[in-house]
């Protein structure tokens, strides 16, 4: 298990992964790609969804299906309850305390505009400063730098160490007095690192700055426990935990939502309209003006309880005994670096191969059927630290198996021939 999750009791006795009998739940990676098996190495993108998922989608539409929170007639009844019972099951699968702590958002960005706009809005002035760090994407970096730059305030950034980990020290000194508020990848998109949040966390609060962490990346691979990390907002998507797209969570703390003004306003999120003004819903309606994504939170929740029967135990063995071929396999290939060797990273691998651009390598391997992604993965601060443009990035998923490593090898070793590297 890598650094930062803990097992619930539930995970405590499982057995090892069925890798045939969850690869069968994947239909998608029945497929042939240019007319060879599927290796799909990019989950770290967006992961591939299970039959359960798909099915308790069509099975919404198809029996269920009206709006939220409105109607008094039985199929809004049933989509009410289904869809909050979507929130529920996010709950529990992030151990918050309370439901009205679980908002749904469209994803990880839509959860980092919302409190930076709205918390940011009323919290930070100028002089203030939020801390971020050197592999944050985008998405936890640039929503920050519009909030300090509106607010006169600015960001501070703590730097990595050569392995790609947190220098915990230098994060230690930009704590300070004008801290308020520091937004953490819980795991690297690019690096795979993953960020002490506990440990981080209580140092923030001894300054009285609040904890925003991403979780696109850390969720899929551990056991979240909201309660035990005790940070103040946690983000995430559903489309990289097995589930659909259009749909996310954004965990803030009950205190903290109560104080905050929405970020977006109109139906579903009033307590009462005047064409003086308005007064607001109690959150998590605060937080979800309009229509919201009801079938996605069904197939979200689908998702969760998918990944709960397997166990995260069984998950994270799994990909952790892979990451390890994986690595080794890379490190055959003549000309390789890989980017980010930090202990208890999680299953994605970024890499380069000497004298060929990322972008041809991806092109030749997909000729192969191997998915990864090639790019600055929305982390362009970080491949400026590590004097790149671009990398490699070959990502692991609990369906993925030592086959889907070989099939990378043996299409890099083509592409070195084909590019002449
Ligand atoms: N990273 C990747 O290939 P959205 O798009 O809102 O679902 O997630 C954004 C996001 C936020 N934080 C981290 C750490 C992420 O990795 C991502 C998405 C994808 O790495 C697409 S760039």
């Amino acid at each position: 298990m890598p650094a930062g999750g803990t097992l619930a009791p539930s995970d405590a006795v499982i057995t090892p992964l069925d890798e045939i009998r969850v690869r069968a739940d994947f239909p998608i990676l029945e497929r042939s790609i240019r007319g060879k098996r599927l290796a799909y190495l990019d989950s770290a993108a967006s992961a591939q969804k299970p039959m359960t998922v798909i099915e308790s989608m069509r099975e919404y539409y198809a029996e269920h299906h009206s709006n939220v929170h409105r109607g008094v007639h039985l199929l809004s009844e049933e989509a009410t309850t289904a869809f909050e019972g979507a929130r529920d099951t996010a709950r529990r699968f992030l151990n918050a305390s309370l439901a009205e702590e679980i908002i749904f958002t469209s994803g990880t960005t839509a959860g980092v505009n919302l409190v930076a706009q709205s918390w940011g809005r009323s919290n930070l002035g100028p002089g203030d400063e939020v801390v971020v760090t050197t592999f944050e994407h985008h998405s936890n970096l640039v929503p920050w730098q519009v909030a300090t730059q509106q607010a006169g305030a600015s960001l501070r950034v703590v730097p990595l160490d050569s392995h790609g980990a947190l220098d915990l020290g230098e994060y230690e000194r930009l704590l300070g007095p004008r801290t308020r508020l520091v937004a953490v990848s819980h795991a690297s998109n690019v690096l795979g690192t993953v960020a002490p949040i506990a440990e981080m966390t209580a140092m923030a609060h001894q300054v009285g700055a609040l904890v925003f962490v991403d979780g696109a990346q850390a969720a899929p691979h551990f056991p979240i426990d909201l309660q035990a990390l005790d940070c103040d907002f946690y983000a995430l998507s559903g489309h990289k935990l097995y589930g659909p797209t259009g749909i996310g969570v954004l965990y803030g703390r009950a205190e903290l939502l109560s104080q905050m003004t929405p970020w977006q306003t109109g139906g579903g999120m009033i307590q009462r309209v005047e064409f003086e003004g308005s007064t607001w819903a109690p959150p998590p309606a605060r937080f979800e003006a309009g229509t919201p994504p009801i079938a996605e939170a069904v197939g979200f929740a689908a998702a969760m309880d998918y990944l709960s029967r397997i166990g995260f135990q069984a998950i994270s063995d799994h990909e952790q005994t892979l990451l390890t071929y994986l690595t080794e396999q890379l490190e055959t290939v003549p000309g390789i670096t890989i980017f980010g060797t930090a202990p208890g990273k999680i299953g994605v691998v970024s890499f380069g191969l000497d004298g060929v651009h990322p972008h041809d390598v991806a092109t030749v391997v997909d000729t192969h059927g191997v998915a990864v992604r090639a790019g600055h993965h929305c982390a362009q601060p970080l491949m400026r630290h590590l004097g790149v443009s671009a990398t490699l990035r070959a990502s692991l998923g609990l369906y993925n198996t030592r086959a889907d490593v070989d099939q990378l090898v043996v299409a890099l070793g083509d592409a070195r021939r084909r590019l002449g590297a």
